[in-house]
């Protein structure tokens, strides 16, 4: 009996397709997340669908394909892309959502040719993955059940058609991989509005996806809608923040209504307002006094305002509308100066220099980053003293919550519209879906006091000048080809663009292409920004770094492997050669190999097994990086920024990330944290001075005592000096030099010592720690250190381990089987000393597990 009612109810709840639905008096919102259905549009048999998802992870999840990234899978999934797919549910509508006024779809990101069907009826279509879409149901919708059928068009057969009607050829765009795609020479990336990096990436597989990869809703109401808010800051100074509410309400009639505004629970706003059928545009002035500013991580408080708006008709409140402000004024210097022009940010009237990364999209199946993810990036950049991240032009405008973070862990961010290394179509109705995108992620992202500068695109316009294009569309196609193609760049680069920030979003600076000089002309080291790739692309040495100085260095990167461990889970044993097929599949610089090993050879030792070569490429990596950001960070203020390529990776794969797919820091992300300190000392070899840098991005002095001792491997000391000094507030300087004063021992044994510089607080604490090697790694006469440890504390999801050894470890790696990161790796042990490294497992710690199966090595072992 008990079974049968419950068969009873399961027929009534499949038939009726109910969704789940928030609702206020005057508001319902519905997802449309369940029961759904896909298959390819020439196959009959439907599959289940999670929705967000995208073909790909449908594939996966109904056992068809088997892990795209898994050894050299990706190659057999081509066949996905050229297939048009299809997918539907059924909903049910009840009574109060059916009477409502207005019904309405929000698709928030459709990937990317979608046609969409209401009971049989073609209510849209979409050609843009970048943009939400809303529309009208009222007429379509039926009370009771409804299907919702969107087919897919495949994304390369769209591209093939617009490649076609284009009548010219478009430049060889790098990235993409059109022969991984059995498309020959036949690119298509550029004529999609879709994530490049889907088409593959120096760093990237090539995996053209489709599919609903945001959410969509169905949203119903009466009488009148909020459909923004935007707080404009029009005057902030210490004794008050002078705001500009613009609100826009739509309304089905006229209507005397009541707008409050709410700040931060304490601050009240009251305005009758007389709306008009239709779209209405109100502004409202909002005074805060004293107000609390907005810091970047490092500098201050990220302090944000709450700002409730509600709209009411008398007592019955029709809509309402709720977000966070940072308060803050940021502007881009730039001003000519005896070298050329400076550029850099002054937020609140207080240069800062900019420290951080490139950030690509966290997965190849976007569906797939979750909340946890965006969480655990944001923090992998606070904890690496990262003020700002650059979203790069090849991916995507980043989901609203990746912008909440930053807001709310004071990362700034540097936009890229979404053009990279390519040049893109110039006709009617491309121009027309550009601004379309623009204008729909200016208003979707200006509210975020992360957004710190919009950029056009990505080395579009260094490559159109340098990589040889222009010439070679000349000869082929002649002068008029390149004048349609560079009228086109110009057009969206030079007119559409920088007009949409100046109407949504007139408070951001626009900088047309990253990167260019001051006048927007070819990048330079002495204006604009920078991308440094001379070393790496052209195989020069390391040391360039010291050298090559720009005003804002905005993409610089040396490549590494994932740790062994991550190479692992996409790999078998006979892969473990970096010149297999599979580890070449999972490396797509054509020079990448060949240039760790280059480099590796006139920095390290020769390691002795696969194991350690993935290992020393860490170390290598994070000693190129250091290098750099040493000689950025030394020459501010000439130089104000730092933005490595790149911190995370899409797959698993050899790239220039300092995290890997799985999440783990590699050497370098360790190395950053130790970089981007806000107060650093560096040594810095110039010619015959050894210079002692300090660099402090404090807001304040700070007194301090300079330790430098000289220490042999066994950890005597040699010689030692110490200093009283005051570290400047915003400054690099000079403070001391180790030649210059009596290290009588100095250069006698520089093959087994080195330095170390302490500052050290007036409580006696050592606030940061620095070692200098006179010689190269392969040069120092290292032994075998005997590390010993004891793993001491655990709560639930943490250890702390003790660590010591008899003589200098070099590089201890300090290995866990368990998901999550210590507070320090890859660092060096220094005898006659105790070290604490706390563990932070993602998952609970059995402590005798941990330690049995925790192992130390150090750059010793690889030999
Ligand atoms: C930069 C980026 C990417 C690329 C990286 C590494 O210039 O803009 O296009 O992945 O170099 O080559």
């Amino acid at each position: 009996m008990v079974l049968n009612n419950r068969k009873h109810f399961l027929i009534i709840l499949i038939f009726f397709c109910f969704i789940s639905c928030s609702k206020t008096s005057n508001f319902i919102s519905c997802k449309i997340d369940s029961n759904w259905q896909f298959k390819a549009t020439n196959d009959t048999l439907w599959l289940n669908a999670d929705v967000p998802s995208s073909i790909h992870t449908n594939l996966i999840d109904n056992k068809i394909i088997e892990d795209p990234f898994y050894r050299l899978n990706e190659h057999d999934l081509q066949w996905i892309d050229k297939k048009d797919w299809e997918y539907k549910t059924v909903f049910t509508v009840d009574e109060t959502l059916f009477d409502k006024e207005k019904i309405a779809f929000n698709f928030k990101g459709l990937d990317t040719y979608a046609n969409i069907y209401l009971n049989d009826s073609l209510i849209l279509k979409t050609d843009n993955m970048f943009v939400g879409y809303k529309v009208n149901a009222k007429k379509t919708i039926k009370l009771g059940k409804n299907t919702l059928n969107i087919i897919f068009d495949s994304p390369i057969k769209e591209g093939l058609k617009e490649r076609a009607v284009l009548g010219y050829q478009l430049p060889n765009a790098v990235n993409d991989q059109s022969e991984n795609g059995g498309l020959g020479k036949k690119q298509v990336a550029v004529f999609s509005r879709k994530a490049g990096y889907h088409f593959g990436w120096d760093w990237g597989p090539r995996l053209v996806t489709s599919g609903i990869w945001q959410e969509i809703e169905l949203n119903a109401w009466n009488t009148a809608t909020i459909k923004d808010v935007y707080v404009q800051q029009k005057k902030i100074s210490k004794e008050s923040a002078l705001l500009n509410a613009k609100i826009e309400i739509e309304a089905t009639r006229g209507i005397t209504t009541q707008i409050y505004i709410k700040i931060d629970e304490n601050q009240y706003l009251e305005k009758e307002i007389e709306l008009k059928k239709g779209v209405n545009k109100i502004e409202i002035p909002v005074k805060i006094n004293n107000p609390e500013l907005w810091w970047t991580n490092g500098l201050g408080n990220q302090k944000l305002y709450k700002i409730d708006v509600q709209l009411k008709e008398g007592t019955k409140l029709l809509a309402s509308n709720s977000h966070k402000i940072g308060l803050k004024t940021l502007k881009v210097i730039q001003q000519k100066d005896s070298i050329g022009e400076s550029f850099y940010f002054k937020l609140n009237g207080h240069a800062v220099f900019m420290k951080g990364a490139n950030y690509i999209p966290q997965d190849v199946f976007l569906d797939r980053v979750t909340t946890k993810d965006y969480e655990k990036v944001i923090k992998n950049m606070v904890d690496a003293n990262y003020n700002m991240i650059r979203v790069w032009g090849g991916g995507i405008y980043e989901k609203d919550i990746f912008y909440d973070l930053c807001d709310k862990n004071g990362i700034l961010v540097w936009q890229d519209f979404m053009f990279a290394c390519a040049m893109y179509p110039g006709d009617t109705s491309f121009l027309e879906n550009v601004k379309k995108e623009a204008k729909y992620n200016v208003k979707r992202l200006r509210s975020h006091t992360s957004i710190a500068l919009w950029c056009g695109n990505n080395e579009n316009f260094v490559a159109w000048k340098n990589w040889g294009w222009i010439d070679q569309i000349k000869n082929s196609q002649g002068q008029e080809t390149v004048d349609v193609i560079w009228k086109g760049y110009q057009d969206v680069f030079h007119k559409i663009l920088p007009e949409v920030v100046a109407e949504l979003d007139n408070d951001t600076f626009y900088w047309a292409s990253s990167p260019t000089s001051a006048k927007g002309e070819d990048a330079t080291l002495t204006s604009g920004d920078y991308h440094y790739w001379r070393v790496w692309g052209n195989q020069e040495s390391i040391l360039t770094y010291n050298e090559a100085i720009p005003r804002f260095m905005s993409e610089y990167g040396f490549q590494s492997f994932p740790d062994f461990k991550s190479v692992e889970k996409y790999t078998e044993e006979q892969d473990w050669n970096i010149y297999s097929e599979v580890m070449k599949s999972h490396q797509r610089s054509n020079i990448g190999n060949k240039n760790i090993e280059m480099y590796m050879d006139s920095w390290y030792k020769k390691p002795k097994d696969f194991q350690s070569f993935l290992y020393v490429s860490q170390l290598l990596q994070s000693k190129a990086m250091q290098i750099a950001i040493e000689a950025h960070r030394r020459n501010m203020p000439y130089c104000m920024g730092s933005l490595y390529w790149q911190i995370n990776d899409c797959w698993p794969v050899a790239s220039w990330s300092t995290i890997d797919y799985y999440g783990n820091w590699k050497a370098a992300h360790y190395n950053v944290k130790e970089l981007y300190k806000p107060i650093k000392t560096m040594f810095f070899k110039n010619n015959e001075k050894l210079e002692v840098h300090i660099v402090s991005d404090k807001l304040k002095d700070k007194n301090a005592v300079l330790r430098i001792k000289l220490f042999n491997f066994k950890g005597e000391i040699l010689d030692q000096v110490e200093k009283n000094i005051t570290i400047k507030s915003n400054t690099s300087a000079i403070y001391f030099d180790v030649n210059k004063t009596g290290f009588t021992n100095l250069n006698n044994n520089s093959n087994n010592t080195f330095l170390v510089a302490e500052l050290v607080a007036e409580n006696d604490v050592v606030f940061d720690e620095t070692i200098f090697y006179l010689e190269k790694p392969n040069q120092l006469e290292l032994s075998k250190p005997t590390i010993k440890y004891s793993v001491l504390r655990s709560n639930k999801n943490g250890v702390e381990i003790e660590i010591s050894t008899n003589t200098l470890a070099k590089n201890i790696n300090i290995k866990s089987n368990l998901k999550g990161h210590f507070s320090n790796n890859y660092f060096d042990v220094l005898p006659n000393k105790k070290y604490y490294i706390k563990f932070d497992s993602e998952t609970e710690i059995n402590i005798e597990q941990f330690t049995k199966e925790l192992e130390i090595t150090s750059l010793f072992d690889t030999y």
